[in-house]
C-alpha cells in the first residue's frame, strides 16, 4: 500500500515513520510512505501557501493553487490514482470501520491542513474524503495523518506478521475491552497477582479473563456492549450483577 503525504511540515513525519512497526513495514516493502513538502508547488518566490480570508475574519486560509498542483503532480507519480483524504476537524471521525475502509485503497494521498482551514474549492473539487481524529483541537493535520497511517498499515497483510494482524483485530472485533494483564514478579510492593493466573488451570483462567473483559467493558465502555458478541448467558450474567454501570474514567 502506498501513502503520499502533502504537508508544510515534512519534518514531523521523519521520527514516527522510522521506528518500530512502520519502519519494518516499509523496509519489507509492504507499505510505502512518501512525504512531500507542499511549498514545492507554491508558485511565488516566498513559497506562500496561505492567504487572507475573503470577507475578513481571523487567521489564514490555505490557497487552492499549490494544493491542486501538488495533488495533480503526486497523482502522476504512481498508479492507480490515490484516494485523496483531507485531515480536518470537520471530517468523519476515524474509527475501526473507517480504518478498514481506507485499508481497502491501494493508495491514499493525505492532505494535512494548517492555519484556519483550506479554500472550500479544495474540499469540493479535489478531496474524496474528509477525516477527523476526534473532538480535540490540534495544530494541524500532521499528527492525525500519522495516526491514520499507523492504524491503516496494521491492516495491510504481513505488517503484523504471522496472522497476528487478523488475531489482534479479531480480539478487539469481539467488541470488548481487554482483560487485566500481569507479569513477574507474582508479588510487587505487597500487591499480588490474582491466584487464578498462577494456578495453571487453563479453563479457569479463560473463564476469569472473559468475565474480566465483560465487567471492564460494562464499567468503562458500556456503549460497546450493544455491538459486542455476547452469549445470551453472558448478557444475563451482566444484567444480574449489582455493579455500578459506567463510572467516569480518570
Ligand atoms: C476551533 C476553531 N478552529 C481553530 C481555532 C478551527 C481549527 C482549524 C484547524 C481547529 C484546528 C485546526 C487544525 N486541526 C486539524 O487540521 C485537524 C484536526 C484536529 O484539530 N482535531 C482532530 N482531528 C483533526 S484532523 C485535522
Amino acid at each position: 500500500m502506498r501513502f503520499d503525504v502533502l504537508t508544510i511540515f515534512p519534518g514531523i513525519f521523519s521520527g514516527p515513520l522510522e521506528e518500530s512497526i512502520l519502519r519494518r513495514a516499509r523496509e519489507a516493502g509492504l507499505v510505502e510512505v512518501v512525504v512531500h513538502d507542499l511549498r514545492q508547488w507554491a508558485g511565488d518566490r516566498h513559497h506562500k501557501v496561505d492567504d487572507y480570508p475573503f470577507g475578513g475574519g481571523p487567521g489564514m486560509v490555505m490557497k487552492p493553487e499549490p494544493l491542486f498542483a501538488a495533488v495533480e503532480a503526486v497523482q502522476a507519480l504512481a498508479a492507480p490514482p490515490a484516494t485523496v483524504v483531507l485531515l480536518t476537524p470537520q471530517g468523519r471521525r476515524l474509527d475501526r470501520a473507517l480504518v478498514a475502509e481506507l485499508a481497502q485503497c491501494p493508495r491514499l494521498l493525505l492532505l494535512c491542513g494548517r492555519y484556519e482551514g483550506v479554500d472550500e474549492r479544495v474540499r469540493e473539487h479535489l478531496v474524496d474524503r474528509e477525516v477527523s481524529v476526534g473532538d480535540v483541537v490540534l495544530s494541524g493535520g500532521e499528527l492525525p495523518a500519522l495516526l491514520l497511517i499507523d492504524a491503516v498499515a496494521r491492516l495491510v497483510p504481513g505488517v503484523l506478521g504471522g496472522g497476528e494482524g487478523s488475531l489482534a483485530e479479531e480480539s478487539f472485533e469481539g467488541g470488548l475491552l481487554e482483560y487485566p494483564q500481569y507479569t513477574r514478579p507474582a508479588e510487587f510492593r505487597g500487591w499480588a497477582v490474582p491466584d487464578v493466573l498462577l494456578s495453571g488451570h487453563h479453563a479457569e483462567i479463560e473463564r476469569w479473563r472473559r468475565r474480566q473483559r465483560l465487567l471492564r467493558t460494562r464499567q468503562r465502555r458500556a456503549d460497546l456492549l450493544a455491538g459486542a458478541a455476547l452469549s445470551a448467558q453472558e448478557r444475563a450474567w451482566l444484567d444480574s450483577l449489582d455493579v455500578a454501570p459506567e463510572r467516569p474514567l480518570n
